[in-house]
């Protein structure tokens, strides 16, 4: 099927909040350029950086992360061995509690938001093509109904060639899809339909942030760079209360990496709030 792209729409962060919000109820995602500050998302990169060497160094003339040595992917040996470490960051954490990311999140989850307590790091390597991340809706991996979003912001400028995230607008329109499995982040492919060929995709900065529906299909482009990483975060929130399934209360990939634990994670932060959180969330289902 031959597909071709579109640039993302841009929305801005002060225009009337009910014609953001009725952007994303008619394209399924909002597109945010350079709302958090190349100070903040540079202080979390650094922290993350640490975390991944020595596989992954940073080139500071093209303020760009590059691969070392051997390409990575999500459940490798060397991506077990780092993420741990970035999972237990308060910086890591806390960038979606931070006044910029909750007023983003409002616009289209009303007055009180739920962050979900799971967060999730991607590194994106060069020489992993076939292991992008494949078209998905969240509602799925997530066990997630209509009013769950995800947001994922750009720790740097990601061009193309770096594995850019594509949404394929409108797609939440059509409920939740069938899946295969595949190869790539989350394991599973959705069903595309057959006039569905057009997808939204640009380059985008660092503190860019794109906000998506629940049921809104994405992917990722190959990384095809010759050693650009791609580094960026992402995560689901809801209006307070609605249902949240069990497994979105545990860290990203808890479920099979024994140091990935809240215990663990919470070891050395000293900001109390953060911790447990989520722990009397009244929409919790599934445990
Ligand atoms: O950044 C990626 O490659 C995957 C992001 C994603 O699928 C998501 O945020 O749901």
């Amino acid at each position: 099927m031959m597909s071709n792209s579109l640039p993302l729409i841009v929305s801005r962060s002060d225009e009337i909040q009910s014609r953001l919000y009725e952007r994303f109820q008619q394209e399924g995602y909002l597109y945010f350029k350079g709302i958090f500050s190349g100070e903040k998302c540079d202080m979390l990169l650094r922290d993350i950086l640490e975390c991944v060497e020595p596989y992954v160094a940073f080139d500071q003339d093209n303020h760009t992360p590059i691969l070392v040595g051997n390409p990575f992917y999500e459940t490798d040996p060397i991506w077990d061995e780092v993420y741990p470490k970035i999972q237990s960051l308060h910086s890591f954490h806390n960038f979606f509690h931070q006044q910029g990311s909750m007023q983003l999140m409002e616009i289209v989850a009303g007055e009180e938001v739920f962050v979900y307590p799971m967060k999730m790091g991607r590194i994106a390597t060069p020489n992993m093509k076939g292991y992008e991340t494949p078209p998905h809706q969240d509602a799925h991996s997530h066990q997630a109904g209509p009013t769950m979003a995800g947001m994922w912001v750009a720790l740097h400028d990601v061009t193309q060639g770096m594995g850019r995230l594509m949404l394929l607008p409108r797609s939440h329109k059509s409920g939740v899809r069938e899946v295969i499995e595949a190869n790539g982040v989350g394991g599973v492919q959705c069903e595309i339909f057959p006039q569905e060929t057009e997808w939204h995709v640009s380059d985008v900065g660092q503190g860019d942030v794109i906000i998506f529906h629940s049921c809104c299909v994405h992917k990722a482009e190959p990384n095809t760079s010759k050693s650009r990483v791609r580094i960026s975060i992402d995560t689901r929130f809801c209006d307070y209360g609605a249902p949240v399934f069990s497994t979105n209360i545990e860290p990203h990939h808890g479920w099979r990496i024994e140091t990935i634990n809240w215990e663990e994670i919470y070891r050395g932060w000293d900001d109390k709030d953060l911790q447990y959180y989520w722990r009397d969330y009244p929409g919790l289902w599934g445990s």
